[in-house]
């Protein structure tokens, strides 16, 4: 098995306790920390996504390989930074008020990050001015999570408050969350809609290349 399949089947099963060993002997033998993100971590990531879709992967799962996968970079981010991977461009993201879900979040948040964007997680439960705050503070992209109907009305909230700062120009405002259609996102007058992790960094990495 060579270090691509491995760090990817790490990932998929979960191997928390053993992916730094892993990334760190495949960096050691010679590949370059963004292949490994580029061709073992993110396929590893949508795979799991797609078990979970299927019903193949309850939540357990997923959250196991989404510590893997954190585990991961954190070992491989001494080798990411400054590499070809680095885009100088921030992007904050949150979970919306009242909302504590925060698993695909976060799966957006790290796969953006292996993309080389530079990550702002501002976690879950975040108040609209903090997403203010972010883009005051140089983030281009904004990030807005909500897994519950009762909570999507959130979104709203922050890209009004956007809309009435006068910072509205200055980002790019992407929704996404299991209740989240694009035409909600349209309605709203989000920029962009994602349906999964994968999806969101398509999207950004077109706009910034
Ligand atoms: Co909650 N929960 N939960 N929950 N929970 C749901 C969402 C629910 C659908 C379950 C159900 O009833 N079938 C339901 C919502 C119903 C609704 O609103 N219509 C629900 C409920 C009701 C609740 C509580 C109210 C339960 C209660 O207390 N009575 C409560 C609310 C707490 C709160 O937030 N204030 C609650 C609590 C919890 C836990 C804390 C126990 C736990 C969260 C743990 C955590 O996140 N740390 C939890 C969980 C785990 C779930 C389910 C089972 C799984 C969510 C998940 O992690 N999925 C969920 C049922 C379900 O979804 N089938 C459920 C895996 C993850 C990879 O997928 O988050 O969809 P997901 O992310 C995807 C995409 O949506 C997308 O990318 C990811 C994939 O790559 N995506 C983005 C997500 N954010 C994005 C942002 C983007 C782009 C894409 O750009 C910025």
């Amino acid at each position: 098995m060579d270090w691509i399949e491995k760090v990817n089947e790490a990932v998929v099963k979960g191997q928390k306790n053993e992916i730094a060993a892993f990334a760190t002997e495949a960096v050691k033998a010679g590949l370059s920390a963004s292949a490994l993100v580029d061709d073992a971590i993110i396929p590893a990531m949508n795979r799991v996504s797609d078990l979970w879709r299927k019903g193949e992967y309850y939540v357990p799962e997923v959250m196991r390989s989404a510590a893997t996968m954190q585990t991961a970079m954190d070992a491989l981010r001494p080798h990411l930074v400054d590499g070809e991977h680095g885009k100088d461009v921030k992007a904050a993201i949150g979970t919306v008020k009242g909302d504590l879900h925060d698993i695909g979040k976060n799966l957006v948040a790290i796969m953006l990050e292996g993309a080389g964007f530079q990550i702002d997680n501002m976690g879950v439960d975040v108040p609209p001015e903090r997403f203010l705050e972010a883009a005051e503070n140089g983030a281009r992209v904004i990030g807005m999570s909500s897994l519950l109907t009762t909570t999507m009305e959130g979104m709203r909230s922050v890209i009004e408050l956007f809309e009435n700062s006068g910072l509205r120009d200055k980002v790019t405002l992407l929704v996404g969350g299991a209740p989240i259609t694009n035409e909600f996102a349209m309605k709203i007058g989000a920029d962009y809609y994602a349906e999964d992790a994968a999806e969101a960094v398509s999207i950004l990495n077109k706009l910034f290349d």
